[in-house]
């Protein structure tokens, strides 16, 4: 049996926010390094796992999803407000102002401020996703993740995993927030159609709507985007994800969102999952699947009201295998520190027996 490939770099390692702001209360960051070890650790005593460090793959990809601004304001920020004093001896940058929709409207002017931390307002959605001085790097290195795994899949294995971190798919066109900078999955499936795929399907699993990506693709027919997660009437990120978004113009009926429902278990999942994959199925992809990944879904965890149990993710994986498309596994959220490495276990170990060993060929 041959092993699969599990992509890593320990570049996420400098990136941690320590605080976010939750409800107004300063709470330890859930989006923490000891997520992207404890998989690693989980998968190398798996023994049938081969890893390998990321390439580098340069900004271009990058570009082709987000816009400019937000690339170099990421890439500069921590080093201006270093400059300009204003870290205060504190250890990450949380926007404080917004440029919402409300304050611009009916407004002549889009100036906004030139560099530094406040111009973060006009790119942030929330106050969940702080900047330190690795954040940068490290959001690079998880788009090189990502990247170099959809490589391992391309090149004929049935199934590859990035272990991205920090996470990607809250990150819009000129957008960051929800612990996420750059949209992996959006940047792998811009990749596949610039390599010549004509229909590229991401699917979603993580326990909150991905936003980024739905946004990226939204006008977008040749991109079909599905997501199962908690109804955004009372969870974050609370402005997306109603299933009656399905994108526009080009991409109408090339987004579907299954909201769930609070403490859904294994079976209520499972059926959201079966009309998702049939989605997928009836859009013919000619390129793999681009799953988005998250563990958020799990009974413990501490951001989620789901209700899945670890051995509940092999048999949510075996029904993703029945498509029969090579996948490019990219990880996302999931909280439960002490479960992430068993549930990436269960789910990744039954995808592996699942896929068809020729899928990779195609
Ligand atoms: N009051 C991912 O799982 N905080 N991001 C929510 C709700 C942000 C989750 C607070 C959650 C972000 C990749
Ligand atoms: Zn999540």
């Amino acid at each position: 049996m041959s092993s699969t490939p599990v992509i890593y770099s320990t570049a996420h390692l400098a990136h941690e926010g320590l605080i976010e702001l939750q409800d107004g209360v300063v709470m330890p960051c859930y989006e923490m390094p000891q997520r992207a070890i404890a998989i690693r650790q989980a998968l190398k005593a798996e023994g049938t796992y081969r890893f390998a460090t990321p390439l580098e793959h340069g900004l271009d990809p990058i570009l082709a999803v987000h816009d400019v601004e937000l690339v170099r304001l990421l890439e500069h920020v921590w080093a201006d407000a270093v400059e300009a004093g204003v870290t205060h001896g504190t250890r990450a940058l949380i926007p404080d102002t917004f440029r919402t929709a409300a304050y611009v409207h009916g407004q002549a002017s889009s100036q906004l401020p030139d560099s530094g931390p406040a111009r973060l307002g006009a790119f942030c959605f929330d106050t969940a996703t702080p900047i330190v001085a690795g954040t940068y790097e490290a959001a690079r290195a998880a788009v090189d993740v990502a990247l170099t795994t959809a490589e391992r899949v391309l090149a004929g294995d049935r199934l590859a995993y990035g272990i991205c971190r920090p996470p990607g798919h809250h990150a819009g066109r000129s957008l960051f927030g929800g612990y996420c900078f750059f949209n992996n999955a959006a940047i792998v499936a811009q990749r596949l159609v610039e390599g010549g795929a004509s229909r590229v399907a991401i699917l979603d699993l993580d326990y909150h709507h991905g936003n980024g990506t739905q946004q990226i693709f939204w006008e977008r027919g040749d991109v079909l985007y599905v997501s199962l997660h908690a109804d955004p009437r009372r969870a974050y990120p609370y402005f997306s994800g109603h299933a009656a978004e399905k994108g526009s113009g080009a991409g109408a009926g090339t987004t579907a969102n299954f909201p769930l429902a609070a403490r859904t278990d294994v079976e209520g999942y499972a059926a959201a999952l079966d009309d998702a994959l049939r989605r997928i199925a009836d859009f013919a992809p000619d390129a793999p699947l681009v799953l988005s990944l998250g563990f958020d879904t799990f009974e413990r965890d501490p951001i989620g009201d789901l209700a899945l149990r670890t051995a509940d993710y092999a048999r949510l994986a075996r029904m993703v295998g029945g498509l029969g498309l090579p996948v490019v596994a990219l990880q996302e959220g999931g909280y439960a520190i002490d479960a992430i490495g068993a549930n990436a276990v269960s789910f990744l170990n039954a995808l592996r027996d699942a896929l068809p060993a020729t899928a990779g060929k195609t």
